[in-house]
């Protein structure tokens, strides 16, 4: 069913049936595209807000990206019909709109290319795309081969549904010149201010051909008829209807005949896309369609998506692991990192953590990430919701909603920045805010602290007002009086990372001073969140304590257990109740869920999170950045096979039950898997199908420094490694400030970790004095 290449860096499907949402991602910092093993494709670009050029067939809202969408007839995406000439017979690659069974299947995710290999009745199709490095394209090559030991008459109709562009204006014809089908429309606005912003907007689609196609039809209906999708009318006929579209569904399908011997192909090159006007799309076509073009683009975007290959190479007993972190995960963090997943004006909590996972893969990425957000803070300490990426942005959707956490992240970004980099100039670095006033890095950061420990009640604990990390829990503090558990606890976690900050910086008064802040904090949340097992999640604005023992719904939750480790809030004696609560309450085959039992209805003092259906999104699901908050603090107090397990199941596999039961490739960690595992257990585990979150910076982090131990301080490499008690040994490559460490970890008699670096023992665990270019080996001992 499931297969990878050798070094994991190709995974392939071998049923379009058995995982049918099942797919992969491409991107550049212009646009993303994801596709299933079906052939649907959702594809999504930037101008600079986000936008489509094939699109569903009636007026779609504009929204963000759904979890575990669903895929229907005319959804959009790309496909080939085939028909032989002799017999009639029809089938189209992937595997959608016809199904028809086809013989061979091979759906096919690379890092920076997605291909599919399919075969019916002799008859096989390769179809395989990439991305421009630097455009909104897709590239696609289509080759047809005859299989079968005779010759064959066929028509090959590659189709590319545009789907209904605007309820104003749309229209599509061939265009001779540029050898292509092309559709255009107009952006439905109503305000006139709009104008001037809509008249810029590429509201042309077109689909190019490099060979010229013997016919083509340019309207949906004139293809599709009364046969639909599954039997188009128009392949009936001898050619397509060489229609156009007006005011009409517009829809690109091209012919071409072909008379092939045994083993004989023929291969087409295609380009997909966006245009402003004929003049965008001839450059376009200038620049890349072309086999020699096709050649330098895949090329270039090969380099383009390695250079976000990461610090880190693993050899472990888990093979599924290896392929995941050595070629997956990085990239997931790099797309991060590289696009801020494709918004103008990304939550401000996710600004700082998509790039802080760049600190292992293009550091001046998150350095002036860090200034940038930091230009947004607002006079009195607090940052805004979301940050604004390009001139004339605006907070928009959840970012028009007070949320009281975002000053958490900044100095758990600039810990992570300046572990991997050393660079503590960066805190004297002069930030320039709207009004002009100027300050250094340090003194922001300073205030940052100051306002979480001023935006708390008289009992010590952090307002929430209509959400913290938890967007939808906006009904718990909406009066300014409820209270959140997790964002106190968290409070005590970002003081305490900003006094070892300071420390190290060399201002120990200040530090004194936050650890002083952080103890309050956490004497705080011991006395009115601690209930007995476990931390409380809040106290909603009538007073009513959340997240506890006598709640039948929502009774444990994750983040204030995991953080209150992280901060500590929590004593030894505390952590040793609160971790089997987890494992008892919270965990289930498919990862820990992030609080337990979901709600089934809806709980005014908490807000729309009860709402969700249980066990999906934040209602009790595999939330699976919660599942990495809590790994890392796993990582904190040496609890190395907890937190190997909990990161495990964050990836699908390796048993073929699993990868069907989440119904995703090993590619990338999803934003959620579904929880309600004694509720609803048929569909506990499945996928969001969503790459977007912040997970993956803290997993990066949780191999790289926790499982590896291979971390970062100022004036070194700390080698603390914690393996699951079963591996004996593992080998590690990791790049750091410029230089390469080839590290081998065994178990040995010793009785604390021993670090012998190319044939010289370390005093201690930490390797100073580490020179760029150089490469190092290195021999770790770890106690059995
Ligand atoms: O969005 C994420 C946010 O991007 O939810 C996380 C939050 O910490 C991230 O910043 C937890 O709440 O209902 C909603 O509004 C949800 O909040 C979603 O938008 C959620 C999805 O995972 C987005 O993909």
């Amino acid at each position: 069913l499931l297969r990878s290449t050798p070094n994991g860096d190709r995974y392939e499907l071998t049923s379009p049936t058995a995982m049918p949402q099942a797919g992969g991602f491409l991107w550049n910092q212009k646009m993303m595209i994801q596709v299933t093993c079906r052939g649907y494709a959702t594809a999504q670009f930037m101008q600079p807000e986000p936008a489509k050029y094939a699109h569903a067939p009636n007026l779609e809202a504009k929204t963000f990206m759904q979890p575990e969408q669903n895929y229907y007839a005319h959804h959009p995406g790309r496909f080939v019909y085939v028909k032989d000439e002799e017999t009639g017979d029809v089938f189209s690659a992937p595997y959608e709109p016809v199904r028809a069974p086809l013989g061979n299947f091979v759906f096919s995710v690379g890092k920076s290319t997605i291909s599919w290999t399919v075969e019916y009745r002799g008859i096989q199709v390769e179809m395989s795309f990439l991305l421009p490095t630097h455009d909104v394209a897709e590239l696609w090559t289509i080759k047809v081969t005859n299989l079968s030991k005779h010759p064959r008459k066929i028509s090959v109709y590659p189709y590319f549904p545009i789907g209904y562009m605007s309820w104003m204006n749309q229209e599509a014809e061939w265009n001779e010149k540029l050898c292509g089908v092309i559709a255009s429309s107009k952006t439905p606005y109503q305000k006139a201010e709009d104008w001037p912003k809509i008249k810029h907007l590429k509201d042309k689609t077109y689909f190019l051909c490099e060979t010229a196609p013997v016919s083509w039809e340019a309207r949906q209906y004139g293809f599709e008829g009364e046969g639909g999708l599954h039997a188009p009318t128009s392949l009936n006929d001898v050619e397509l209807g060489k229609g156009d579209a007006r005011y009409e569904t517009p829809t690109a399908a091209v012919q071409y005949r072909l008379e092939l011997k045994p083993n004989e192909d023929a291969e087409y090159r295609f380009l997909f896309g966006p245009a402003f006007d004929e003049a965008e799309i001839q450059r376009m076509k200038k620049l890349y369609l072309g086999k020699d073009a096709f050649a330098k683009a895949t090329r270039e975007y090969e380099q383009y998506i390695e250079r976000g290959s990461g610090c880190l190479r693993i050899e472990t007993p888990d093979k599924g692991l290896d392929n995941f972190v050595n070629n997956w995960l990085a990239r997931q963090v790099y797309y991060h990192g590289d696009t801020n997943r494709l918004t103008t004006d990304p939550q401000t909590r996710n600004y700082f953590q998509d790039n802080m996972g760049m600190s292992y893969i293009k550091p001046e990425v998150t350095k002036k990430a860090i200034l940038l957000a930091m230009s947004q803070q607002e006079e009195n300490g607090s940052m805004p919701d979301g940050i604004l990426l390009t001139e004339g942005a605006e907070l928009k959707y959840i970012n028009q909603i007070p949320h009281t956490d975002h000053c958490v992240w900044l100095p758990i970004a600039l810990e992570m920045y300046l572990a991997e980099t050393g660079d503590y100039s960066i805190l004297e670095e002069k930030v320039k805010t709207k009004n002009g006033n100027q300050h250094t890095v340090f003194q922001r950061s300073s205030r940052a602290m100051d306002w979480l420990l001023s935006a708390r009640d008289d009992r010590g604990l952090s307002f929430i007002a209509q959400g913290d990390w938890c967007d939808p829990m906006n009904m718990v503090g909406p009066r300014g009086i409820g209270v959140s558990g997790w964002l106190t606890v968290a409070t005590g976690y970002a003081l305490k990372i900003w006094a070892n900050i300071a420390e190290q910086h060399g201002k120990p008064d200040i530090a004194s001073r936050y650890r002083a802040g952080a103890d309050e904090v956490n004497k705080a949340a011991n006395e009115h969140f601690w209930d007995g097992d476990w931390f409380a999640r809040g106290i909603t604005d009538d007073g009513m304590t959340f997240g506890i023992k006598k709640d039948p719904e929502g009774r444990i939750w994750l983040n204030p257990q995991a953080w209150s480790i992280l901060g500590g809030a929590a004593s030894k004696e505390q952590i040793d109740k609160i971790l089997p609560q987890v494992e008892e309450q919270l965990s289930t085959p498919y990862g820990v869920v992030m609080f337990a039992p979901p709600f089934s209805d809806m709980r005014e003092d908490v807000g729309r999170v009860t709402q969700k259906y249980p066990g999906q999104g934040e209602n009790g699901s595999v939330y699976n950045h919660a599942g990495a908050f809590y790994a890392w603090s796993l990582y904190s107090i040496n609890e190395a096979d907890r937190a190997y397990d909990v990161l495990r199941k964050m990836i699908p596999g390796p048993s073929q039950e699993d990868y069907i039961q989440r119904g995703q490739l090993p590619v990338y960690i999803p934003n959620y898997y579904r929880g309600a595992y004694k509720q609803y257990p048929r569909t506990a585990g499945r996928s969001s199908q969503l790459f977007n979150t912040g997970t993956v910076s803290w997993v990066y982090r949780c191999f790289v420094e926790g499982l590896c131990g291979l971390r970062g301080e100022k004036d070194g490499l700390r080698v603390e490694p914690q393996l699951p008690s079963d591996w004996d040994q593992i080998k590690v490559t990791r790049l750091f400030r410029g230089a390469r460490f080839e590290v081998e970890i065994v178990r040995a008699n010793v009785n604390g970790v021993e670090v012998v670096v190319d044939g010289t023992k370390v005093d201690g665990t930490k390797i100073t004095g580490i020179e760029e270019g150089k490469t190092y080996h290195v021999k770790v001992s770890v106690p059995k």
